[in-house]
């Protein structure tokens, strides 16, 4: 169980995938943000070790509804790590794939931890080296391409689960940073280790890195820089933000969202989640929002929204100080390299890769778009208990308690 203030990563992509979770057919209509502790049957959460099966079904909505699915790991994967390259080779139902990854080792003797850096650009690079991390510089785009049509999407992913599959490049890209994780699980850990691994990236780059730390719990720290729609930013709140990129224009500009989004894209108030609920899919673990907020299209309030109601949830489970959002810079420029986010970068890779560090998390929420979170929530944060669940899954009525919902943290 990973509901400890330490944030460590998990040993599993999905560590809730034994939890039983049902979802209805329909769901009901909320103007304000769901209640992430409020469970499909209706009760809510009264203990630290219950949200294990409440973040599964929070990533079944979420998969449902804006990612589409992400499989688990595939019959076989096999690959090699160097100090130079990471190679993948996939297969399953009789198809398979192949892609790679550049590696670039910082000073010092290894194994490393490493970050994982979306795309080619927008990450401080030089900062992730200097504090003791290696890059792997990973290219989304042989996993699932840009520029196609949604029922004809290409890329590794999609030459595994066919070219028509529904599920969005953003869970695409995820899962194939999920099976570079596994060849370096495989690896033996000579070069990288597969506990201390983060994950960057700016801009479409930053819904990326998100969605990847937000699907695979192996991921010790998640940091997306500019992400705006299909990123952080509250999809309820983002048509409320004036100039920010609408829903309908991100699902039509790149297949990132899954094809059933479409269903929302004019009635955000009809999703089962909101993407608070995708910042509390990546508590404990560490979690650092960068935002520009001055650029109207990158949304930033919302940004917030979703940040402030996602720590909601790390409050709750006792490590509030895992997350962080800091939208204050001066360079209005979009992806550009900024003096404000070094040090928090440094200490949170300090603090969640390296284990050498402590600092708490900041919130630094820029004047010019502050999320204002009373009017976008209708609950209250519970105080979870440390033991197990009081409550039962209703669906499984004859499950004894201690049922896998409610491992001791
Ligand atoms: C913020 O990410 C995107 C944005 O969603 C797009 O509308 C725009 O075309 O590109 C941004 C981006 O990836 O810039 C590099």
């Amino acid at each position: 169980m990973v509901t400890t203030a330490s944030g460590a990563a998990a040993a599993a992509e999905d560590d809730g995938a034994d939890c039983p979770v049902s979802l209805p057919g329909s769901f009901p209509s909320s103007a304000k943000l769901p209640d992430p502790f409020k469970k499909i049957d209706g009760t809510r959460i009264t203990s630290k070790s219950d949200w294990r099966c409440r973040r599964e079904e929070i990533k079944k909505l979420a998969e449902r509804t804006i990612y589409g699915q992400k499989p688990a790991k595939p019959a076989s994967v096999t690959g090699t790590v160097s100090a130079t390259n990471i190679t993948v080779n996939v297969s399953e139902n009789g198809r398979s794939a192949s892609f790679s990854a550049g590696v670039r080792l910082p000073g010092g003797t290894g194994p490393f931890p490493a970050v994982f850096v979306v795309g080619g650009f927008g990450a401080d690079t030089a900062t992730i080296k200097a504090s003791g991390a290696a890059v792997i510089s990973y290219d989304p785009l042989a996993v699932g391409k840009e520029g196609t049509p949604r029922n004809n999407k290409q890329g590794a992913f999609y030459s595994i689960y066919g070219s028509s599959s529904s599920t969005g490049l953003l869970a695409a890209w995820a899962w194939g940073v999920s099976r570079i994780i596994d060849v370096i699980e495989q690896s033996g850990g000579s070069v990288l280790k597969a506990g201390a691994l983060g994950v960057t990236g700016c801009s479409r780059y930053g819904k990326s890195a998100f969605a990847i730390g937000v699907l695979d719990q192996r991921i010790a720290l998640t940091m997306p820089i500019e992400s705006g729609t299909a990123g952080v930013p509250a999809l309820r709140s983002i048509p409320t933000e004036s100039g920010s990129q609408g829903l309908g224009n991100a699902y039509g500009e790149q297949p990132w969202f899954g094809d059933a989004f479409s269903a929302y894209t004019g009635n955000p108030a009809g999703l089962p989640v909101d993407t608070h609920e995708l910042v509390g899919m990546v508590a404990p673990r560490g979690l650092f929002i960068m935002e520009n907020p001055h650029i109207d299209w990158l949304g930033a309030r919302s940004g917030s929204v979703a940040a402030l109601a996602g720590a909601e949830v790390y409050q709750a489970l006792g490590a509030g100080g895992n997350i962080s959002y800091w939208s204050d810079v001066q360079d209005g420029t979009h992806c550009a390299s900024r003096p404000e986010w070094r040090t928090p970068l440094q200490q949170n890779i300090q603090k969640f890769l390296l284990k050498t560090g402590t600092a708490a998390g900041t919130f630094r929420i820029s004047a010019k778009k502050p999320g204002n979170l009373a009017e976008w929530r209708d609950w209250t944060t519970p105080v979870l208990t440390d033991g197990p669940g009081t409550t039962t899954t209703p669906t499984t009525p004859t499950t004894p308690a201690g049922d896998g919902c409610t491992a001791a943290v």
